[in-house]
């Protein structure tokens, strides 16, 4: 009997991605198709600003990408890291994944191999993308890396809407997970990473373990957050490890969480803004975050979930709150470890 499909995505715009991953799931669609067209309609979206088109760029205004793909079946992966001027970076994530004996192509020569791939050139900067940086650079007191040139352009006024509110989130990624009527697993992670970064900079979303991972046997994890902490942590291969062990999705993201912040200072854990989703083999899932950043009165932390419902009538895509991990949570589990318990 064919399985029934799970599509799981981070934050509000996962809306979007669940709907049409699970769209093509529902068709008959490998999980891996869904995750490229789901992480695609995120891509292409202007209003996100830290996805695909219209992320916000890096210190010199340019937008790099970052993009993964991971096939649950063929345990084959595929990415691409700081690349610019290509749409759709999860697609080209693909083509490496299917093309090329290799794993992860970066910078100017991921832009190449787009191109003899016959990816589009067309420049990702939105034009809001450029005023919010160049009032970044203007409000900078100073350069705080080297290489930082004045404005090629006449800095013009700001909009007022450019000012302020949610808005001004300068970060972000979409994770998905999805699951397949064959009971197949793909993960995918799509980014413009961190707004003004150095340039160059390549945070988790590519790196396979760290931004993604599936075990096709066991599930499939990806995530959000902090990339320079999140890839120390390895952090959506120790959650599939730990569904491996047996822990439910939602321990297995508590687990993980907790394990980076055990790596860390407890004096920064305002720093350690890490968010983890989960998918089963078996359609289960789970969500968590740290308790920094991603965190009431800032902001939610918020994930998607695209199944067939229990009851008749119920929607089938949905928005939830993820659970924290608090810095007691991990004095708790510190105390536990410390007496052999297991979560
Ligand atoms: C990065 N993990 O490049 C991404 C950014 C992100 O919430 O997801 N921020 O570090």
């Amino acid at each position: 009997m064919a399985n029934r499909p799970v599509f799981i995505a981070t934050w509000r715009y996962g809306l979007l991605a669940c709907s049409v991953g699970w769209e093509r799931l529902m068709a008959g669609a490998s999980a891996l198709d869904a995750i490229e067209a789901g992480a695609n309609a995120v891509e292409d979206d202007p209003d996100v600003h830290s996805v695909g088109y219209g992320s916000l760029p890096n210190a010199d205004g340019v937008v790099e990408l970052d993009a993964a793909i991971m096939d649950g079946p063929t345990h084959a992966a595929g990415a691409v890291a700081a690349m610019s001027h290509i749409p759709r970076p999860i697609s080209v994530a693909r083509r490496v994944m299917e093309r090329t004996p290799h794993v992860m192509l970066a910078g100017p020569n991921a832009r190449r191999f787009a191109i003899q791939e016959g990816f589009p050139e067309a420049d990702q900067l939105s034009d809001y993308a450029r005023e919010r940086w160049l009032r970044w650079k203007l409000e900078r007191s100073a350069p705080d890396v080297a290489h930082f040139e004045p404005p090629a352009q006449p800095i013009p006024a700001m909009p007022q809407e450019i000012s302020g509110g949610p808005e001004d989130e300068t970060h972000d990624t979409i994770g998905l997970c999805a699951l397949d009527q064959n009971g197949d697993l793909a993960a995918g992670c799509t980014t413009g990473g961190l707004a003004w970064k150095v340039p160059g900079r390549v945070g988790d979303s590519p790196m396979i373990g760290a931004g993604l991972y599936v075990d096709n046997v066991v599930g499939a994890a990806a995530a959000t957050g902090n990339g320079d902490e999140m890839l120390k942590a390895c952090l959506s291969y120790r959650a599939v490890m730990r569904m491996e062990e047996g822990y439910s999705p939602q321990e297995a993201c508590i687990e993980s969480l907790r394990y980076l912040l055990r790596k860390r200072s407890p004096e920064r854990h305002d720093f350690y803004s890490a968010a983890i989703i989960a998918l089963r083999k078996d359609g289960e899932v789970g969500a968590a975050a740290t308790a920094s950043g991603f965190h009431p009165p800032d902001r939610l932390w918020l994930w998607a979930v695209a199944r067939t419902p229990e009851t008749e009538g119920q929607p089938i895509v949905t928005l939830h709150e993820g659970v924290y991990v608090t810095p007691d949570a991990l004095l708790a589990r510190l105390d536990g470890e410390a007496q052999g318990s297991a979560l």
